[in-house]
């Protein structure tokens, strides 16, 4: 009405267009209808909230616009906003399917469930103080009542870990033997070739190609880089190889992007990204990698949501969809993939106080435990949908393999505390010991595989990781059981030396067979190559530091001199297509698991025991150390 006070000197416009009294109200009734309209659609729009803070005093703006940016959530915190409004959490502690842009209906439902579940159900001692507001993002406390506004928000208490290590975790020791520790050097120096090589011509991509000098992206990671930086973190912090770590670090604070699209696998990101991540967080302190860990993590839990909580094989990262992988047969998850995520998502949960990675990996056991084992063996492939066995295809090479080394090593890491997980790992290697051990004519030692009760009388390179795993699980087995394993160990490690002793170039086949008079040998061309695997010398480090044998050092500097023959070229080191020949042709790719573990399984066999000891480290199935945990984990999921 104001716009229509008649000014000083001039008539008034319904006046001036000449109207009646009648027209004239007609005309003011319209033109009112006409501004209820147009203020009212100010608050419609979809973002309206900069017009309404031309309207709304300051407090009313902030708690209108409940989905405000980053920024203004935070200064949100200021008092005069809290009275009249839920509290809302810092913006860094958003959930994150909650971003500052998601739908405010949303953000409130979160908001009402993190209140209707009071205070957090699952607590383990210390402090799990965050209350979860949906599948696997934390709530903060909404400030329901004032007790639970003064909660700081959980953290992972890294000096206390620190102090609660035996042994320090790198570094020669006084009066050693000079030409253990020149050895020691020489791996070093090829661990610094490795990745000057790397970081010249591919940084930022997953592999280097040392022929052609230059970066391989692949597809197993879903948009995601620079794989061999994060595989290499850890053993350049344990080399001493400072500037180079700084190196690498620097790339993961700079430029390592986790919002990608694309399908990975759920497996390979966990064992390399999330295992990488965590063991260089454990070593150094340093947040970027644990907070890199913990966001990837939870980018992983919608594999997960399956009829039994098996997770497919393949995410992409950026939608959450997930499926499996298009050779397994009839859409089953592989053995060796979904079990073996339990020692990083317990660590998840212990970084995060979080308990819902703790809880899927737990579930994963459950499930596992109840199916029925044909003859005591697990089978590679398991249906998510069932929780049946699809194939009945049993390995501990390939498929299988590292679920059997994360039975043994859960109970490893906590503390000796998941009798359950020894249990499973126990009765495992009883019924492989009873249908899968077998002796070669020649005397030798190997484990066969088992397709529906028939034996295949070959070994995978993959398998050869057993011997030290054998050799790490019979520690604590009674006296005759001890004795039984540590020579099966010692047995299985010979003859994967014999694997490699046998052929021209020293190093091993991809896969050897005990058939049709061969013995330790490939008897396919497709079997013949070597991609820079680290099975044989993780074997030799186990049994090294386990029994002190020299021998093991032996065939480990055996391998270090048949690297730098045959796989070192001028950019980096590369895999061989035939170890059969003295002459081999090369692959061109410098796998990032060369970093990881082959060259700190041949470092750390030449360096004393306490370096990384095996009292307070367990090696995830890529070697990155993550520490034995000496409160229960089984705290945090609370069953
Ligand atoms: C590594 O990525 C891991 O050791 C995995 O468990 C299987 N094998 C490769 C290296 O051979």
């Amino acid at each position: 009405m104001v716009v229509l006070r008649k000014l000083p000197g001039m008539p008034g416009w319904p006046a001036a267009l000449g109207l009646r009294l009648p027209q004239k109200f007609l005309f003011l009734l319209f033109l009112s209808g006409l501004l209820t309209l147009c203020f009212g659609a100010l608050f419609l729009l979809p973002d309206s909230s900069r017009f309404k803070r031309l309207f709304l005093p300051r407090r009313a703006t902030a708690s209108a616009s409940s989905s405000s940016s980053a920024s203004s959530s935070s200064a949100s915190s200021s008092s005069t906003r809290d009275t009249d409004l839920p509290r809302s959490p810092p913006a860094a502690a958003e959930p994150r399917h909650a971003s500052p842009a998601a739908p405010r209906r949303l953000r409130e439902k979160l908001r009402t469930a993190a209140r209707m579940a009071g205070p957090p159900a699952r607590t383990a001692p210390g402090a799990r103080q965050q209350v979860q507001g949906g599948e696997g993002r934390p709530e903060p406390a909404t400030g329901a009542t004032p007790a639970r506004e003064t909660r700081a928000p959980f953290r992972f208490d890294y000096e206390r870990f620190r102090r609660s290590l035996r042994h320090p975790v790198r570094g020669g020791r006084p009066g050693e033997d000079p030409e253990t520790r020149a050895r020691r050097m020489k791996i070093k120096e090829m661990m610094k070739f490795a990745w000057d090589n790397y970081k010249q011509y591919a940084l930022g991509k997953n592999e280097l190609r040392p022929l052609t000098k230059n970066g391989h992206i692949g597809n197993m990671f879903g948009g995601l880089r620079g794989a061999t930086v994060i595989d290499a973190l850890d053993t350049l912090y344990i080399m001493e190889l400072e500037e180079e770590f700084q190196e690498a670090k620097k790339w993961v604070e700079k430029s390592f992007d986790l919002n990608v699209n694309g399908e990975a696998s759920l497996f390979e990101v966990n064992i390399r990204y999330i295992g990488g991540l965590l063991a260089t967080y454990y070593l150094t302190g340093e947040e970027v990698f644990k907070s890199k860990a913990l966001e990837l993590g939870e980018k992983l839990l919608p594999a997960f949501n399956t009829p039994t909580g098996i997770p497919r094989g393949v995410i992409n990262l950026g939608s959450g969809m997930s499926w499996s992988w298009g050779w397994a047969s009839a859409g089953s998850s592989i053995l060796a993939e979904f079990g073996t995520l339990h020692l990083e998502f317990l660590h998840l949960s212990e970084l995060s106080g979080n308990p819902v990675f703790a809880e899927k990996v737990m579930n994963i056991r459950r499930v596992l435990n109840r199916v029925e084992k044909p003859q005591g063996l697990y089978p590679n492939f398991l249906s998510p949908v069932t929780g049946n066995w699809v194939q009945h295809h049993v390995s501990i090479g390939g498929l299988g393999d590292s679920f059997y080394e994360y039975l043994i090593k859960s109970w490893l890491m906590s503390d000796k505390k998941d009798l359950e997980a020894k249990k499973m790992y126990d009765d495992a290697l009883e019924a492989i010991e009873k249908h899968l051990v077998k002796k070669s004519a020649g005397g030798l030692t190997y484990i066969a595989e088992w397709r529906g009760g028939i034996l295949d009388h070959k070994m995978g390179h993959l398998a050869c990781f057993s011997g030290g795993m054998i050799a790490l699980g019979a520690e604590d087995a009674g006296e005759e059981r001890r004795q039984r394993h540590m020579d099966l160990a010692a047995e299985i490690t010979n003859t994967c030396h014999e694997s490699y002793a046998r052929s021209d170039t020293k190093l091993g086949p991809e896969a050897f067979r005990f058939d049709a008079g061969s013995e330790a040998m490939a008897t396919r061309l497709s079997e013949r190559y070597y991609i820079l695997r680290p099975e044989v010398v993780e074997s030799y480090m186990y049994l090294w530091r386990l029994t002190h044998d020299p021998k093991y050092r032996q065939w480990g500097w055996e391998v270090v001199k048949a690297l730098e023959k045959h796989c070192r070229v001028e950019a980096g080191f590369s895999g061989i297509r035939d170890v059969y020949t003295t002459t081999p042709t090369h692959d061109n790719m410098q796998q990032s698991f060369f970093l990881a573990e082959t060259l700190k399984y041949l470092y750390l066999l030449f360096c004393e025991d306490d370096v990384l000891s095996l009292d307070d480290w367990v090696f995830n199935t890529e070697a990155h150390p993550l520490p034995v945990n000496h409160t229960n984990f089984k705290a945090a999921v609370q069953q």
